[in-house]
């Protein structure tokens, strides 16, 4: 559904005009050394801007089913189910967002149990099966009941099957080499399990982000995305570099940085609405949010009110295992001072723990909490 649909009259133009505004400041204050290297960044941003300017993204060969109508509850306070581009967490250590241009665009796949390394350009990817996902992006910093984390519909091909034409094998179909390290233009590296990215699931390569190109900050023009893995072991942008290796031979940069070397999303919750310290009038108010275990899916939510009984909650409909998964609770509220919690149960069926544990190594635990006043 999202072939060719791209706002380009308010991004694209943008991008354009804004390069001609720093192209002709950057040749004012061109007197001496710098100008060629100036002229050759200019030239290298009007390059990307352009390219992703003009850019008409390709017809899916397989294409996401429609978001069932009630997958979004469209409760005032409560998160989109589709998250739209401009509202999307940015978790990166990039000071200046890269700007790659698409037609020079390079990624080259080598390494360990790769009988064909392979290099691919932009247009080649265009010209593979393209599949299009919704699938929920986590990062393994947010803390409980934090930010970071959005719901997009992606655009690109299946990382598997550059992999499979690359001669690659699975450590459970005999690989030897079990991690992939991605490397981006700006020097980041992500460490992700070959069999994770091989088991079927849409580990993609992704170009396109809610009907349009990936924008700058998201990693123009390719980035890798892969349900069920927090993004700092899954989801490299700008990428140019697939390494095949071992995960006992090398520690990617978050591993090297005391993080773990896998990191599988864990089930948890949100309570978007009503907001901490919300004075809602004494009746029935709504108390919704999201829940998500990419991969796993969400099979039941659940509230309670000051540690009382737990009480389920209604389900939005189910996108697929990959998304996110809205809720909503009526609760009869009471005058005073009420804590909330929520928490989640999983496509296979296991409940989210209550047990808190913080962001490091691999992703925090525990039930998100709001402190409501009834007047
Ligand atoms: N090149 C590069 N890719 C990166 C990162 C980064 O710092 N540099 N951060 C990763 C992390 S930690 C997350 S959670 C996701 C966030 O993607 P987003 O900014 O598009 O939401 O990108 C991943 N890919
Ligand atoms: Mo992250």
């Amino acid at each position: 559904p999202a072939a060719g649909e791209r706002d380009a009259e308010t991004n694209g133009v943008f991008d354009r005009r804004g390069f001609v505004v720093a192209a002709t400041a950057a040749t004012v204050a061109s007197a001496g050394a710098g100008f060629l290297g100036r002229r050759l960044t200019s030239s290298v941003q009007a390059g990307a801007s352009a390219s992703r300017h003009d850019l008409v993204l390709p017809v899916p060969h397989s294409a996401a089913p429609a978001v069932p109508a009630d997958a979004d509850l469209r409760i005032r306070g409560l998160s989109s189910f589709i998250t739209p581009n401009k509202d999307f967490y940015r978790v990166d250590t990039a000071l200046v967002v890269p700007r790659v241009d698409a037609g020079t665009w390079q990624l080259k796949i080598h390494g360990r149990g790769v009988a064909r390394p392979v290099t691919v350009g932009f247009h080649d990817l265009l010209r593979r099966e393209v599949i299009e996902r919704d699938i929920t992006l986590t990062c393994v910093s947010n803390e409980v009941g934090g930010p970071y984390i959005g719901n997009a519909r992606w655009l690109g091909v299946r990382l598997a099957d550059l992999l499979r034409d690359a001669g690659v094998r699975p450590p459970s179909k005999g690989g030897p080499a079990d991690q992939i390290v991605a490397r981006s233009v700006d020097g980041m590296t992500i460490g992700t399990p070959v069999e994770t990215v091989m088991d079927g699931r849409d580990a993609m390569l992704a170009f396109g982000m809610n009907g349009e190109p990936l924008p700058f900050e998201h990693g123009f023009p390719v980035r890798m995305v892969v349900p069920g893995l927090y993004g700092y072991v899954s989801a490299c942008k700008w990428i140019k570099d697939i390494e095949l290796t071992t995960f006992d031979a090398y520690d990617a940069y978050w591993v090297q940085r005391s993080w773990a070397q896998e990191a599988p999303v864990k089930t948890e919750s949100r309570i978007d609405t009503p907001r901490p310290f919300a004075s809602p009038k004494a009746g029935i108010v709504p108390v919704a949010g999201v829940a998500w275990a990419q991969h796993r899916g969400i099979s039941r939510v659940e509230v309670r009110v000051d540690g009382g009984e737990w009480h389920t909650a209604r389900l939005a409909a189910a996108d697929t295992q990959d998304t996110w998964r809205q809720w909503v609770w009526e609760w009869p509220a009471a005058s005073g001072r009420h804590t909330l919690e929520v928490r989640a149960t999983d496509g296979i069926g296991a409940t989210q723990t209550g047990d808190r544990v913080g962001t490091v190594p691999n992703g925090a635990t525990g039930w998100h909490s709001v402190v409501i006043d009834v007047p």
